[in-house]
């Protein structure tokens, strides 16, 4: 039996639900500060988010709405300018917490970290949102209990291209099989497995109707014991909520088919 050594969280949607009021209205407070008549509303944006990165999100809205702005010559330099001011509206955000961790969240990472089980993260999101949703939410120290944040632009091709999970697989220095990945998001998913990770989906409202076929559950959420997160598909095996033991078998039973 393969032994499950390393979680690999995401974290939009996954450890947290950050994008329809956290990045969005981030995006739109730069949008209006640079004088852009750019306004996502919570419909639009569940379309943006087909494209993960923000940067890239920017530059998939204006193929869709505002082509000419793509034809300026300084069309990459504002993009980076806006996203820049879009991460320093965010980070405000997380350092005021309004941005709390999902059901479940802390429970796992103590529980893992108390069984010896390596912690790491594979995300599309800029590294300080990363440490500053971690600080804000969890501790000072809390960074430090993920050995691997693969973040951002570390790699060129962002989910679901697999390259930021086999970035972090190979700086784990672990084989995929000995990992299971948590996601929240058909993009997500697609670049667990191309990575070859069993791969845990716990959905939100801008991803409930995605395709997660390929996961080994699928879940409403973590749950906690007192409150019961809802199965979608796969078996809770009586319990009433994602603990360590749930995911060890989950890994077992992936890797045995
Ligand atoms: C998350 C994203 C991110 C955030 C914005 O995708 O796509 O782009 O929406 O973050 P995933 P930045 O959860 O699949 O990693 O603006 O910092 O890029
Ligand atoms: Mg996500």
């Amino acid at each position: 039996m393969k032994k499950l050594q390393a979680l690999i969280f995401d974290v939009d949607g996954t450890l947290a639900d950050t994008e329809r009021d956290g990045h969005r209205p981030a995006f739109n407070a730069a949008f209006a500060a640079a004088g852009l008549p750019w306004r996502w509303d919570e419909k639009l944006y569940g379309e943006l988010l087909a494209v993960t990165g923000g940067k890239e999100r920017m530059r998939y809205f204006c193929q869709r709405s505002d082509p000419d702005f793509l034809r300026r010559a300084d069309a990459d330099a504002v993009i980076r300018d806006l996203h820049a001011a879009k991460t320093e509206h965010y980070l405000a955000m997380l350092d005021r917490g309004e941005i709390p961790l999902r059901p479940g969240v802390a429970r796992l990472l103590g529980e893992a970290r108390a069984a010896g089980v390596r912690l790491a993260i594979a995300t599309t999101t800029t590294p300080e949102n990363v440490t500053r949703l971690l600080r804000s939410t969890l501790g000072a120290d809390s960074p430090s209990w993920f050995e691997v944040i693969g973040a951002g632009d570390v790699v060129a091709a962002k989910k679901p291209a697999a390259d930021i999970y086999h970035w972090v697989l190979q700086r784990l220095q672990l084989p995929a099989a000995g990992c299971l990945a948590l996601e929240d998001s058909a993009n997500g998913l697609i670049a667990a497995r191309g990575a070859g990770l069993a791969t845990v989906v716990t959905d939100n409202d801008y991803t409930l109707d995605h395709d997660f076929a390929a996961a080994c559950s699928h879940l409403s959420d973590l749950g906690e014991p007192h409150s019961p997160c809802r199965i979608r598909r796969g078996d809770m095996h009586g319990g009433a909520c994602v603990d360590l033991d749930l995911l060890r078998r989950w890994h077992a039973d992936y890797h045995k088919q």
